[in-house]
């Protein structure tokens, strides 16, 4: 099997408030990528600021915090083949708006400042590692197999 990589993703509040996380899952799932750890859990203020620290002096800052603070996410780890960009592409764009029918925001958003989930950065390298330490521990990373994977992979 070629290098399997992990990557973090979440379904933001909106997603949450609009029962998509089933589709969400649904459509890694059905990619071939596999689910290593998940958490529902409330972002505090601290985990909202370090996580989008990059994000610090833009003007939607603020906002962007408060929206990711506003109810429960869905944080997860998905693994596999190239995943941190099999998985940001099949995200779509950063606005919905802006993205491809097919892709989770073309197919499920509209707004910018609403855009269903956060997928790590593969143009940001280390990235994935970066968010899934900031809100996983080691010991909640589960290895185990697919029973599909010898029909997954070459
Ligand atoms: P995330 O990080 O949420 O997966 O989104 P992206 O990686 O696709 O995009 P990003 O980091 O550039 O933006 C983070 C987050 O901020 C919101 N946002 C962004 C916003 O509300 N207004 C804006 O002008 C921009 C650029 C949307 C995603």
């Amino acid at each position: 099997m070629s290098e399997q990589e992990r990557t973090f993703v979440m379904v933001k509040p909106d997603g949450v408030q609009r029962g998509l996380i089933g589709d969400v899952i649904s459509r890694f799932e059905d990619r071939g990528l596999k689910l290593v750890a998940a958490k529902f859990k409330q972002i505090d203020r601290d985990l909202a600021e370090e996580h989008y620290g990059e994000h610090e002096d833009k003007p939607f800052f603020d906002g962007l915090v408060d929206f990711i603070t506003s109810g429960p996410v869905m944080a997860m780890v998905w693994e596999g083949q190239d995943a941190v960009r099999q998985v940001r592409g099949m995200m779509g764009e950063t606005d919905p708006a802006e993205s491809a029918p097919g892709t989770i925001r073309g197919d499920l958003g509209l707004d910018l400042g609403r855009n269903v989930i956060h997928g790590s950065d593969h143009e940001d390298p280390g990235s994935n590692e970066r968010e899934i330490e900031l809100f996983f521990d080691d010991e909640e990373l589960v290895d185990w197999e697919r029973v599909d994977e010898t029909w997954l992979y070459e």
